[in-house]
């Protein structure tokens, strides 16, 4: 038995990376599998054909994960250790979303950043949202696929890392990773959104490693992006300000939602925390709280 990784999943097949550096196609042994793009998978080769067999999955270390329409949890990938929002002034930023995808990165432990593509556009307007995010911790970095700009850095927060980029559909996200490559490199097959429409869509998406270090994980634009939460308590465990304000709530248990002595509403009303991501926050709560009754 072999060990490969996943690095390009289309619905039931898979291309792997073998430990030799090897690339080949891959089928699924059976129907209970799932494996997702970062996947550590058990291999063997099939008899006179070129296709090899996917026998296990190895423990995830964490899994970037979404509820889909039938009220399952769809893995979307795993094994990662970054994760990079893209957002862009066209199409017009969805705030909500961002936050959804940062709270699905603390909640799987890793660090992420938001990148601000297409600055040759007119930014102005949006640089009071980047900043709340730098103001929370998180990395911001403005660039350009299209000049060029500011790419380096979005290189260099990528050189050690197994990122996934994310963000809505025709911000860039494609346009970057190809950039990163360079001329000289092919370049990356496009991660088809189209079979977005239907429910019973394939999840299509491509891990490329890349000329100056790091690995990046390109998958289709989610429309709606929301994490899969094991409760909606832990809503607040994925909002870095809101959690470290809770350490100072009255009540161990303050949902920070009309609690007395709530140190999160407190740092609301004094303009501490953004009153955009406390928003957030509660639409998180009440996401999940509608997924577990089934309602979503
Ligand atoms: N003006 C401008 N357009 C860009 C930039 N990066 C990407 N685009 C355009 O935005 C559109 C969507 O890009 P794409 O990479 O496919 O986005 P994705 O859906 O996030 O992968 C394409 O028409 C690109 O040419 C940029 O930095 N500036
Ligand atoms: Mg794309
Ligand atoms: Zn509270």
């Amino acid at each position: 038995m072999k060990h490969a990784t996943v690095i390009a999943t289309y619905s039931r097949r898979m291309r792997l990376s073998l430990a030799d550096g090897r690339e080949v196609q891959a089928r699924i042994k059976g129907k209970r599998i799932k494996p997702v793009c970062g996947d550590r998978v058990a291999v063997e080769p099939i008899e006179n054909e070129e296709d090899w067999l996917i026998t296990g999955i190895a423990e995830r270390r964490n899994e970037l994960t979404r509820p889909n329409m039938r009220g399952q949890i769809e893995v979307l990938a795993a094994n990662l250790d970054y994760l990079i929002v893209v957002v862009a002034a066209e199409p017009k930023p969805d705030w909500f979303i961002v936050d959804r995808y940062l709270c699905a990165a603390e909640l799987m432990g890793v660090d992420a950043c938001v990148v601000f593509n297409k600055s040759d556009l007119d930014t102005s307007a949006f640089r009071y949202e980047l900043d709340t995010y730098f103001d929370i911790g998180y990395d911001v970095v403005a660039c350009s696929a299209l000049t060029g700009e500011g790419i380096d850095n979005v290189r260099k927060l990528l050189a050690t890392h197994r990122a996934i980029i994310v963000g809505q559909s025709g911000v860039g996200k494609s346009s970057i990773i190809n950039t990163l490559l360079g001329d000289d490199v092919q370049k990356t097959a496009d991660i088809s959104d189209k079979s977005r429409e239907g429910r019973h869509t394939t999840v299509n998406s491509a891990m490329i490693s890349l000329p100056s270090g790091g690995v990046i994980i390109d998958s289709p634009g989610v429309r709606d992006y929301a994490p899969a939460l094991e409760s909606a308590t832990i809503a607040s465990e994925g909002f870095r300000e809101i959690r470290e304000a809770a350490q100072e709530c009255r009540f161990a248990n303050c949902r920070h939602l009309r609690e007395p002595g709530c140190a999160v509403k407190d740092r609301c009303e004094s303009g501490a925390i953004s009153p955009r991501r406390y928003e957030s926050f509660k639409r998180m709560v009440n996401l999940t709280e509608q997924l577990a009754d089934g309602k979503y």
